[in-house]
């Protein structure tokens, strides 16, 4: 393991105002966000699409680099020869890709999952670093409800995180760490800021027992947050001051960044939220963002699937990467949306 490439690769992944685009949907929860839209769902629309927010002019002022579906690692840019990860490191965005195969049922565990994928993962990783890849991205999900989180989930996909992040180091790219505790359902922040500090709590543990190198991982958590459900909204106050909180008390001052998903949460929230957190004061870490739908809606809307389209969706994409960029420094303000 070379730490020192490890240790670069991780701090340029979350550079001072700058986050990562999360546009690594897999094939079903692409053809989801397309049928929304009613945009036509095949292979050439998902390049296209993909392809449109790439070349998206001077996305590297606001984005450091971008994390693709496996289909999309192998596409070349819409119009051209050129690899799409080719593409992204000649323009100053650095490849990323998804390498979990996704959450199944937890055996014996009603209403609970665990993230599959490490059969395999060294020799598929060997390809993605061949073909441009310099960080992974893997996602355990976590489900609040009546007496859930159980320990055994937790502890399952915990484990699971750090078999892969050790892996991941061993081929030479950065893991991105991604354990969500979903925001679906009733649960209230309180509720929210347990389950996330014991999760982050074992991540952090099982890191440590597979000997990975903290100060070469990103770690992509969610913020301490009411379930979607929930009848008292946290004020985004306090949601910023819970987040940080339960960051300090369960990650260490090693890791380099940490760069929040958006989790269903609205453009305007996330980017409030990202904002708000990077309000709280001196911190070990940098704190920014790796957004999926906060990044990319407004850009899917405004293309539906027209090519006439692409140069409106880029700009849209453009103007939500500054506002969220500004949220890494904690330079944003709601007024800024009007503009
Ligand atoms: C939680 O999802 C990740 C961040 O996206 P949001 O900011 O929208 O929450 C995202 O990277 C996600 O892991 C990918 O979209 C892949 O999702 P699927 O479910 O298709 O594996």
């Amino acid at each position: 393991m070379n730490k020192q490439q490890l240790e670069t690769t991780a701090q340029a992944m979350v550079a001072k105002g700058k986050g990562i685009l999360a546009m690594d949907e897999s094939t079903g929860t692409c053809a989801k966000r397309f049928a929304k839209q009613g945009i036509e769902f095949s292979f050439e629309s998902r390049r296209a699409y993909r392809s449109l927010l790439v070349t998206t002019p001077k996305l590297s002022d606001h984005i450091a680099g971008a994390i693709l579906f496996d289909e999309t690692i192998r596409q070349q840019v819409t119009g051209s020869d050129t690899p799409i990860p080719e593409y992204m490191a000649a323009h100053g965005i650095i490849p990323g890709i998804k390498v979990d195969m996704g959450a199944k049922p937890l055996a014996g565990h009603p209403g609970e999952v665990v993230t599959e994928g490490l059969d395999g993962l060294r020799e598929r990783l060997a390809e993605y670093r061949e073909m441009g890849a310099r960080f992974a991205k893997w996602r355990a999900v976590i489900t609040i409800g009546d007496e859930l989180p159980t320990p055994a989930c937790i502890q399952a996909n915990a484990h699971a995180l750090a078999r892969y992040a050790a892996l991941v180091q061993d081929a030479g790219l950065v893991p991105i760490v991604e354990p969500e505790v979903l925001m679906d359902g009733r649960h209230t922040i309180e509720q929210c800021y347990v389950v996330t500090a014991v999760t982050l709590h074992t991540v952090f543990a099982e890191l440590f027992q597979q000997g990975v190198h903290l100060e070469g991982i990103v770690l992509k958590p969610s913020m301490v947050i009411a379930g979607k459900e929930c009848p008292q909204r946290a004020a985004p106050e306090q949601v910023a001051a819970e987040t940080v909180r339960c960051l300090r008390n369960h990650v260490p001052a090693a890791v380099p960044g940490i760069a929040f998903l958006s989790g269903g949460q609205t453009d305007a929230e996330a980017t409030r939220h990202l904002s708000l957190i990077n309000q709280q004061g001196h911190l070990p870490w940098a704190l920014t963002f790796s957004y999926g739908r906060a990044l990319q809606q407004e850009a899917l809307a405004a293309w539906d699937g027209r090519e006439a389209n692409i140069p409106t969706a880029q700009a849209a994409l453009y103007r939500r990467a500054g506002l969220v960029g500004a949220a890494a420094t904690g330079n944003y303000s709601p007024e800024m949306e009007e503009r």
